[in-house]
């Protein structure tokens, strides 16, 4: 397999403009404070974070964003809402002015743009976050995973070969700090009841078919990262022969196979899997507290080895809405799994869960303008209702 096709894949999943042949930097990210996502119980919930400025909402986490390595790059956003914030490149060795941290870089205030500047020297596995009021910005969801990957498909110079990534980005949430941000002080009282892998939680993480997605046989690098309160403690299935090869972003002298990895804050690893024949097998994730040592909740993610090609369904499935524009109802063929459709302020405007076969919405009572429909594999639709 052509390893730059692996990338090209990765880069179509993760972000949508760049479904083109060529590997290039993330486009432009903006900051923003009127999210709102879409909870496993069907509720909207708000929350602060990262998105594209071509797509015009946010998501949580925000952009998995994937450089190659050996580059120089700019990551580059707009604050897009009334307080400043930043990005901290968590794990990345940056200098100190491009390091996010406000009281020893600078806070891009709003409507302010900036660019952070850092060399993609270690492939590995890292995190981003807002760096101002850190505990407030980041439980409201300023985060997201970064990969520096190799194009020569090994994990690192000299490391192992294998197929595909699968980032898998841990978090959590409280919901009332969500609700009532100004409320959340103290900070310590902050007791996270929402437990998400990829934004994902509960029933609609565990049949989701496209958080972790392989064709059997194929050596899988998981990308795991936490940026949850709690410890998380990953337990695999044996068929996946599960081994730790890297942590925070290099190598480790020797793989460790293992039956179970803990993370802690901020941590990251990465652990190669074999993609069993059968589909479905799952790992469970258990979120402690690090406050009472309780186990808050487990979360399952099944792993898909349905796909047929090495680029199918990394490669974003075109999605068509019709008739376009439209003033009656929106169709659209959409897969099975979780949507919404975000109005050109970024807000939610309809959002709900497509069982298969031919979705669609009325639309007749909607303001006239320009609509973004967003599946859950990422895929999305741009339509306009008059
Ligand atoms: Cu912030």
């Amino acid at each position: 397999m052509i390893p730059f096709a692996r990338i090209a894949a990765l880069a179509s999943a993760l972000f949508p403009l760049l479904a083109s042949a060529q590997f290039s930097p993330p486009p432009l990210l903006f900051s923003g404070m009127d999210g709102e996502h879409l909870l496993d119980d069907g509720t909207l919930l708000p929350f602060w974070g990262y998105g594209y400025v071509a797509d015009g909402f946010m998501t949580l986490p925000g952009p998995f964003l994937a450089y190659e390595a050996g580059g120089n790059y700019l990551l580059s956003f707009v604050n897009d809402s009334p307080e400043g914030h930043t990005i901290h490149l968590h794990g990345l060795d940056v200098n100190q002015s491009n390091d996010g941290v406000p009281s020893t870089s600078f806070t891009v205030m709003p409507n302010a743009e900036a660019s952070y500047a850092f060399a993609a020297n270690h492939p590995g596995t890292y995190l981003y976050h807002c760096h101002v009021t850190t505990t407030l910005h980041l439980t409201m969801g300023m985060y997201g995973m970064l990969l520096v990957t190799r194009s020569d498909g090994t994990l690192w110079e000299g490391g192992p070969a294998y197929d595909r990534d699968v980032p898998l980005l841990f978090s959590d949430l409280d919901r009332s700090v969500n609700e009532a941000p100004t409320a959340a002080y103290p900070f310590h009282t902050i007791r996270p009841d929402y437990f998400m892998v990829n934004g994902l939680s509960g029933a609609s993480l565990s049949d989701s078919e496209s958080v972790a997605a392989a064709v059997a046989g194929e050596r899988v690098a998981l990308r795991l990262g936490s940026m949850a309160y709690a410890q998380v403690t990953c337990r695999f299935p044996s068929e996946w022969h599960a081994e730790v090869v890297m942590s925070d972003g290099r190598p480790l002298p020797v793989a460790l196979s293992v039956e179970e990895l803990v993370l802690y804050p901020g941590e990251r690893y990465s652990v190669l899997i074999d993609a069993p024949e059968e589909t479905g097998t799952t790992m469970e994730v258990d979120y402690i507290s690090m406050v009472s040592g309780a186990l808050e909740s487990t979360q399952t993610v099944a792993l898909n080895t349905t796909l047929t090609s090495v680029n199918a369904p990394m490669a974003r499935p075109q999605l068509m809405a019709f008739p376009n524009p439209a003033t009656e109802r929106i169709h659209a063929a959409l897969p099975a799994g979780r949507w919404s459709v975000f109005n050109a302020l970024g807000a939610v405007q309809a959002s709900g869960v497509a069982v298969e076969g031919t979705w669609n919405i009325p639309v007749n009572d909607w303001p006239p303008g320009l609509y973004t429909l967003r599946h859950e594999s990422g895929a999305t639709a741009r339509f306009v209702v008059r």
